[in-house]
């Protein structure tokens, strides 16, 4: 039975790059093959229940603006609500995946055996539009960061007591993820870090942080989750200096503490530009190291400086995103998850299907441009002749010597590098012609 939220919209088809209507997709075809693989599988789109149903409009200046039928969020009942009209809105639009808080889902009680019984029980109905609608779980996570019990970390903080709670607030999600069949199980530090020095042991911090995600894959291989564990870097926004600052910073820090082989990355767009990096350069440094798990898909507002989180509207950053991405093999148990959410000022219903489906075509336009470079190999021959020098036998060579046979060889063959260029602007014209 419909709950008549989204009345008057229907099921979103593709209707092609010519069509007007706002509410169809121009380039999203799931099943359009792109590199031998349906549309569909290649991007693996999920909504993100925090910024489409759990939040209400609120910023720092004032509250809530949305009016939905699930409010006030502090009820089983409004839960179960929430829960039908998300998933009706991943069927309207046809998306094969959602995410989830436990925050989001259920209703906060403050205490702990409160919250795991509606947990439990909110994810038991959940597993059930699962099973009916054929929507799966991408991954679920906790929120450890807006209650006010988090307010000086999760596994950071100085209180063990907190720590604890931590420890049992990710377990409990582990298992409800696992329950609902999810792909992967993410871990988001917004407290892990602090704000400043002066009451900050940050060594014992991080010691506990490295602890604490080893206690995470041990309980995943004890209750044989298959999942993948994956950490989301961001460098500071809530907390000043976050522990996972970027990609480099993360593997650095998994591979302190033995976790290389097990954690991989999420990784989103808009905290790559918080960060100074392009999302592309994010994507690139993680698929280096053999750690690219998935996405959060967003974009951040370049003249603000904070996190907007607003729905993806550039195609060649998405296209540039993807072309890594695809180079690097595409999705394993990873996906695309809309870490977006509208305006506060978008009220309507219909807000939330366009802001998605607008989303989901730049997502289809960047993958086909990324694909369409990747057959052409403009990039990559032009990579390859780059650095045609090191196919040479001797400069292979001399990555096996040392600096005094280098030195040597340099005097007798008098080398002296002539500099070439770099053919930046032949290659943005290159990628404009995709995009
Ligand atoms: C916050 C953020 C989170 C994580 C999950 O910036 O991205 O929503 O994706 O906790
Ligand atoms: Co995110």
């Amino acid at each position: 039975m419909s709950t008549g939220f989204f009345d008057g919209i229907t099921q979103v088809t593709f209707e092609g790059a010519d069509s007007t209507n706002p509410m169809a997709f121009r380039h999203y075809n799931p099943d359009e093959v792109v590199m031998g693989k349906r549309m569909e599988d290649h991007l693996r789109f999920a909504v993100a229940w925090w910024h489409s149903f759990a939040w209400e409009g609120g910023d720092p200046f004032g509250g809530q603006t949305f009016e939905r039928p699930w409010y006030p969020q502090d009820s089983m009942e409004n839960a179960r609500t929430k829960a039908d009209v998300a998933f009706e809105m991943f069927q309207i639009l046809g998306v094969p995946f959602y995410c989830w808080h436990d925050a989001d889902i259920r209703p906060e009680t403050g205490n702990f055996a409160d919250n795991l019984a509606t947990l439990n029980e909110i994810t038991d109905y959940m597993a059930d539009k699962q099973a009916a609608t054929g929507v799966k779980c991408l991954w679920g996570t906790a929120n450890m960061f807006s209650h006010r019990r988090w307010m000086a970390g999760a596994a950071t903080n100085p209180d063990p007591d907190v720590f604890a709670f931590a420890a049992a607030t990710v377990k409990s999600c582990i298992d409800a993820t696992q329950k609902l069949g999810g792909e992967n199980y993410v871990l988001w530090g917004g407290r892990e870090g602090y704000e400043t020095l002066l009451n900050t042991d940050l060594k014992q911090e991080l010691d506990h942080l490295g602890r604490f995600l080893n206690m995470v894959v041990d309980y995943k291989h004890k209750i044989g989750f298959k999942g993948t564990i994956l950490v989301e870097p961001k460098p500071q926004e809530p907390s000043k200096h976050q522990y996972d600052y970027d990609a480099a910073t993360c593997i650095g820090f998994l591979r302190k503490y033995g976790l290389e082989g097990e954690v991989k990355l999420n990784l989103e767009q808009g905290h790559a530009i918080l960060a100074g990096h392009s999302f592309e350069h994010e994507v690139a440094v993680a698929a280096a190291e053999g750690m690219f798990g998935s996405i959060d898909m967003n974009r951040n507002d370049y003249q603000s400086g904070w996190d907007t989180d607003q729905f993806p509207n550039n195609v060649p950053e998405v296209a540039l995103a993807y072309y890594h991405i695809l180079r690097a093999g595409g999705f394993e148990t990873g996906g695309t998850n809309f870490d977006a959410r509208l305006r506060r000022q978008s009220l309507d219903p219909g807000d939330l299907i366009a802001a998605h489906v607008g989303a989901m075509d730049i997502c289809a336009r960047g993958l086909k441009a990324a694909a369409a470079m990747l057959e052409d190999r403009g990039l990559e021959d032009a990579l390859s002749e780059r650095y045609a020098g090191w196919r040479e036998p001797q400069a292979q060579a001399m990555l096996d010597s040392d600096l005094e046979e280098i030195s040597r060889r340099v005097l007798d063959a008098n080398t002296n590098p002539e500099p070439r260029s770099g053919k930046q602007e032949v290659l943005e014209n290159y990628l404009n012609r995709f995009v």
